[in-house]
């Protein structure tokens, strides 16, 4: 059975804590346990992972890389969080890595504060997923299903 990474960045944890408006009121949690469920109905196995630490974060990408290239891992979702908008060490490490990666967002960003707007993570990603709540975890798992 392959795996599929959901990767969360920083302030991902709060999620369900604060700004219900904006990110909805299910908690991180939630998320996993929804991601679950999504991977067992397509058959496949979740690893899934916060972290408020850029380098942790990289260090997942790149175990993810070598996790692909031996065919036990189908791709990675990933909420870079802030990071998005910030590192270009996480473009490095995607694209070094050579992994499939959809890049997912809980809010739609372009219709928020121009900061958001820009992402150093979209032009080394398969795909881009915004603004469908947390859903979007369960449509992305589904469209990484697909490559499987
Ligand atoms: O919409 C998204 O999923 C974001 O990646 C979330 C990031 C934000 O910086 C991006 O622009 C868009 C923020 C994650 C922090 O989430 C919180 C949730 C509840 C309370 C505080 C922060």
């Amino acid at each position: 059975m392959k795996t599929v990474l959901v990767l969360n960045g920083p302030n991902l944890n709060l999620l369900g804590t604060r700004e219900p408006a904006v990110y909805g009121s299910q908690t991180l949690a939630d998320v996993e346990a929804l991601c679950a469920k999504t991977c067992a109905a397509h058959g496949l196995q979740l690893d899934f992972r916060q972290s408020n630490h850029e380098g942790v974060l990289i260090d997942a990408i790149q175990e993810a890389g070598r996790a692909q290239a031996a065919g036990t891992l189908v791709g990675v979702v990933l909420n870079a969080g802030a990071y998005t908008h910030t590192s270009v060490a996480l473009h490095d490490a995607i694209k070094g890595a050579g992994v499939s990666l959809i890049e997912l967002h809980i809010s739609n960003v372009h219709a928020r504060e121009a900061f958001r707007h820009h992402s150093y993570i979209s032009p080394v990603a398969k795909a881009v997923m915004a603004g469908f709540g947390v859903k979007g975890y369960a449509l992305a798992i589904a469209g990484l299903a697909d490559l499987a």
